[in-house]
């Protein structure tokens, strides 16, 4: 499922360094002839796809980037060293416009796909170039350019990595504000106010997005169109989180849940089951015993499951784990 994440930045190709204007100073030689070196080139703004990351992130706090500038060319023939480049790592994904007229300047679609937005400006000359039979000590260099300066905005569709599956009252939001409050630097983020459908954590070098998915249980008897946009939202997504609340009453009715969902979905599309990936977690364990907890493992033996309970934040650290294995896995086929 995709849902828009936007960001509105200023990048500043570096500038060019100054030709230099110097001249020969040799022992026994009177007159040296020309010796400036030449300016170094600004730094590019470039940037590059990864998709290690998902969202914009870590580029929400900075507004304008700038390029390293070329520096001034020195004497001996020496060019200036050139500017550093300023790298911008986006996710994939991203779709780049200009701000004055909303055009389309690119997108960056693949990992490691880079794009240089912004050039730096070139490097002057030395008075090295100047010299003509006639001018002998020319007392002429040029200026550096001054580098490429934008303002651009930022679009990324973000595609969910894991959608999650449960009736109401599973505790779907309560889990993803869990999993969002593990990350505080994302709690922060713009973006999970606007969609608090989403939680986003981060484990190792990957940020993994996962979604509730709205009106799919919920909206089921009502019906008609929900199913279109139910099986829209969860095309791109790779890996289901099955969240099963306990039946108290009666503990062994909690697979039935498990069974009911999986029925709805089939009722969509059967082939959706057997394309996706599954997780099935069980919340609220805190409401358990331990004799209810065994019985609980017993009667999912076949399924890996989870126990989670949002409350005491048990077995969060766990179902992160899964899930980033469950991406691992996914990627390598
Ligand atoms: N005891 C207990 N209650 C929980 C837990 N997680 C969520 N709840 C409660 O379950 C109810 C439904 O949660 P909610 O997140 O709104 O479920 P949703 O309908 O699936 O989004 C709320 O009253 C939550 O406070 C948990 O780990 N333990
Ligand atoms: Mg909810």
């Amino acid at each position: 499922m995709a849902f828009v994440d936007t960001l509105s930045i200023q990048v500043q190709a570096g500038n060019g360094g100054n030709g230099r204007i110097s001249f020969r100073r040799e022992k026994f030689v009177a007159k040296g002839g020309p010796d400036g070196g030449d300016g170094g080139n600004g730094g590019d703004i470039i940037f590059i796809a990864s998709k290690k990351i998902s969202t914009f992130l870590d580029l929400s706090s900075k507004r304008t980037y700038k390029a390293g500038h070329g520096e001034d060319g020195k004497p001996r023939q020496k060019t200036g060293k050139s500017g550093k480049h300023c790298i911008i790592e986006v996710p994939c994904g991203t779709i780049i416009y200009g701000s004055d007229d909303n055009e389309i300047i690119n997108e960056l679609t693949d990992d490691n796909q880079s794009f240089t937005l912004a050039k730096g400006g070139r490097g002057g000359k030395g008075n090295t170039h100047f010299s003509t039979s006639r001018i002998q000590t020319p007392r002429k260099a040029t200026s550096g350019k001054l580098g490429e300066k934008l303002s651009i905005h930022l679009e990324l569709k973000v595609i969910a990595d894991v959608g999650l599956i449960g009736y109401p009252n599973a505790g779907k939001s309560t889990l993803l504000k869990t999993i969002t409050q593990a990350n505080p630097k994302i709690a922060n983020y713009p973006f999970t106010t606007l969609h608090p459908n989403l939680g986003i954590f981060r484990r190792f070098d990957k940020e993994v997005v996962i979604a509730d998915i709205p009106g799919i249980i919920e909206g089921a008897a009502e019906g008609i169109g929900l199913g279109n946009q139910f099986l829209r939202h969860i095309s791109r997504t790779n890996i289901l989180l099955f969240l099963i609340e306990p039946q108290l009453e009666l503990i062994e009715k909690t697979y039935d849940t498990l069974t009911k969902l999986q029925h709805e979905l089939q009722r969509y599309d059967p082939k959706l089951l057997e394309e996706k990936r599954i997780i099935v977690a069980v919340n609220k364990i805190d409401l358990l015993d331990d004799d209810q907890e065994s019985k609980i493992k017993r009667i999912f033996k076949d399924h890996q499951i989870v126990l989670i309970s949002c409350f005491l934040r048990r077995g969060i650290e766990k179902l992160e784990q899964r899930i980033s294995e469950t991406i691992n896995e996914t990627n390598h086929h």
